[in-house]
């Protein structure tokens, strides 16, 4: 009954009035961070209709997190309040200009989110959009998570589509050779995202073409190359159809004839038809964000059934709004705007 389900931890996030280290900064602005509340805030900011599931503290911040959200047209009639462990919240450094410091301290072991089991959560809830967006966030933050993950991207026939983030963080990650979890997980999914420099980090992979043979699994593998662009590759299922198709979940709403079907891109290689489209030139406040924004922009074009490179270019107009402010949300491009820019020449894309 909604277009996105996004399952995931938020917390409340503390900004520095100043850049430098965090050991030295004097005072912090609060404002709301979380992977997944955040695909959801900026897709309900441009029209979609997104629900958030979690869990969060009876307390204060849990409140903040859940009036913010909400605020921002999110449905979180789902999210649990953990009576017994606290919200959790984090602080970073400013920005990521050149010469900046970049640093994270998260207060999270043990919060309200890395209690969410399987078993306590509404299943018809979680299935109920013709969306569901995870990351591989939560599958670092508890055994319980890692376990919700697996059961979530378990593939069953009838489940919504399922869309996994990879978000490789390096922080949460403590054993080496854990984040293999990530490949088995991002295996089960339908639509992939992911850096080429987290592909790197996490699993040792270089470039677009060896992610790209390491996943033949999903539909649709979005591999995001920095500053350079992103690299989409599709793969038909065995009945010559997308299994993005398959799943139901794009209406060709501007009448492209087979959604995600890509045209003039190049055919026949061993990992699908792969489509380049070049990131735009912007002047970086702040990262972070910007790979939540990609996606919600991708994931709004994919429920419209606009082609693949018009789902890229949006992905890269709301990541570029993103990454101009120091916050994780920015406000998205119009939805008209949006798909002026996506439709200009290759000449003046850029
Ligand atoms: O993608 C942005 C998130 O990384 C940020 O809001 C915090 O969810 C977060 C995390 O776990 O890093």
């Amino acid at each position: 009954d909604v277009d996105v389900v996004c399952l995931g931890e938020s917390m409340v996030t503390f900004l520095p009035n100043l850049p430098g280290r965090l050991a030295d900064v004097p005072s912090f602005d609060r404002a709301i961070g979380g992977a997944e509340s955040n695909v959801a805030c900026t897709l309900a900011r441009t029209g979609h209709t997104a629900r958030w599931i979690s869990r969060v503290g009876a307390d204060g911040f849990g409140d903040h997190l859940l009036a913010a959200i909400a605020d921002c047209g999110v449905d979180t009639t789902h999210v649990q309040r953990d009576p017994l462990r606290p919200t959790g919240i984090y602080f970073r450094t400013a920005g990521d200009r050149a010469g900046d410091t970049h640093e994270v301290a998260y207060y999270r072991a043990g919060s309200a989110a890395s209690a969410m089991t399987a078993a306590d959560m509404d299943p018809r809830a979680i299935r109920s959009g013709r969306v569901l967006h995870l990351s591989g966030i939560t599958a670092a933050l508890s055994a319980d998570c890692l376990g919700l993950m697996r059961e979530l991207t378990a593939r069953r026939p009838g489940r919504p589509l399922l869309s996994f983030d990879v978000n490789y963080r390096p922080g949460l990650w403590r054993e080496p050779g854990q984040a293999q979890e990530l490949l088995e997980l991002a295996r089960g999914a339908d639509l992939v995202f992911v850096g080429d420099d987290e592909a790197r980090d996490a699993w040792g992979l270089h470039g677009a073409r060896e992610i790209g043979d390491a996943l033949p699994e999903p539909a649709l593998l979005v591999v995001k190359q920095g500053k350079g662009g992103a690299t989409v590759f599709q793969r038909p299922t065995a009945n010559g159809r997308l299994r993005e198709d398959a799943a139901g979940t794009a209406t060709g709403e501007r009448g492209d004839p087979a959604p995600g079907t890509a045209t003039g891109e190049r055919r026949g290689d061993p990992v699908g038809t792969a489509t380049f489209v070049p990131s735009l030139n912007v002047d970086l406040v702040a990262a972070t964000g910007a790979g939540d924004a990609f996606a919600a922009g991708f994931l709004s074009a994919t429920l419209r059934g606009l082609p693949v490179r018009t789902r890229i270019r949006h992905g890269h107009l709301w990541a570029a709004a993103a990454l101009t402010v120091p916050g994780d949300l920015a406000t998205p491009p119009g939805r008209a705007h949006a798909d002026r820019l996506a439709d200009l020449d290759d000449a003046a894309w850029g």
